[in-house]
């Protein structure tokens, strides 16, 4: 290992690792030594990953193959991990999902249900499941929540996605808060355009329209926010990262962006 790492024998547990942000952090923590729980709804996936990870590195990785939105299911696999699984140290709330490009009111109720109850409820689950368990052992966690830069300004066709986003960083400047008597750090990280099947969930399938989404701008990929979330997970224990922003180049925020078209 070259780099030196401060969380080597750690666990760490990642929502939505089967896609995106969340399997480039997998690799990013593994390369740092540490141990990954892994949670999505797509066991197959779950299970190459598994084979993948711990055959290039000398960590062990743990599929956990749930729907956040589902409490009870939570409680029950998450309650009932291995003795030697319990104890997470990095927690990577990463799950999340838009859907449709539609004014808010057009959006059908379950669009509406699996956004809210995915990005915000879903989060928060997680985080009752895991969080007191690190304030037990007066752990040195790190909460790691994505938002997005659409939780800082909103954009017509977005108002559900935004909304979600935006509790998202209250939720977590107020475990912050919540947490300041303890050695457990929160960030909230806010990418702009990262390509990844994000898009195509919110076209619905329609891959030709999601591809247009990245196209000309030259987004961030999976593994510049999975590098960022372990360079944080690495950081002295004494610095904490409320919140970074991470955005293309040609992207000035949540609404300003540039395309080149030739
Ligand atoms: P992907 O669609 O590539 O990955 C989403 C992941 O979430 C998948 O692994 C999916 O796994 C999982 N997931 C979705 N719903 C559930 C659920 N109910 N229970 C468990 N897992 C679930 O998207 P990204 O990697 O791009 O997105 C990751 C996070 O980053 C999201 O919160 C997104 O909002 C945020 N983000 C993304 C940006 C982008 O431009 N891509 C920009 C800013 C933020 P499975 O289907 O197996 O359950
Ligand atoms: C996803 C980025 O620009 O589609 O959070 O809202 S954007």
């Amino acid at each position: 290992m070259s780099l030196e790492s401060r969380i080597e024998g750690k666990i760490s547990l990642i929502t939505g690792a089967t896609s995106g942000i969340g399997k480039s952090s997998i690799k990013e923590l593994a390369k740092l030594g540490s141990n990954v729980i892994i949670i999505g709804r797509r066991e197959d996936i779950l299970l190459d990953l598994k084979k993948e990870i711990e055959s290039t590195y000398k960590v062990k990785i743990l599929p956990v193959c749930l729907d956040i939105r589902d409490a009870k299911e939570i409680e029950k696999k998450l309650g009932d991990l291995p003795a030697e699984w319990k104890d997470v140290d990095i927690l990577v709330n990463n799950a999340g999902l838009a859907i449709g490009t539609e004014k808010a009111y057009n959006n059908t109720v379950e669009e509406i249900d699996a956004m809210v109850d995915t990005n915000i409820k879903g989060l928060l689950y997680i985080t009752r499941a895991i969080v007191p368990q690190m304030i037990e052992r007066n752990a040195e966690g790190i909460i790691i929540n994505l938002g997005s830069v659409a939780g800082n300004i909103a954009y017509g066709g977005g108002a559900i996605y935004c909304g979600t986003k935006a509790a998202i960083r209250f939720i977590s400047d107020g475990l912050r808060i919540d947490l300041m008597n303890t050695p457990i750090r929160v960030t909230n990280v806010e990418p702009g355009l990262v390509e990844t099947e994000f898009s195509i969930i919110r076209y619905r399938g329609d891959k030709a329209a999601a591809k247009k989404v990245y196209t000309g701008i030259d987004a961030l990929t999976p593994d510049d926010i999975a590098a960022t979330i372990a360079y944080i997970c690495n950081l002295p224990k004494n610095i904490q990262v409320p919140e970074i922003i991470l955005t293309p180049t040609h992207q000035a925020d949540g609404v300003h962006k540039h395309y080149e078209t030739n």
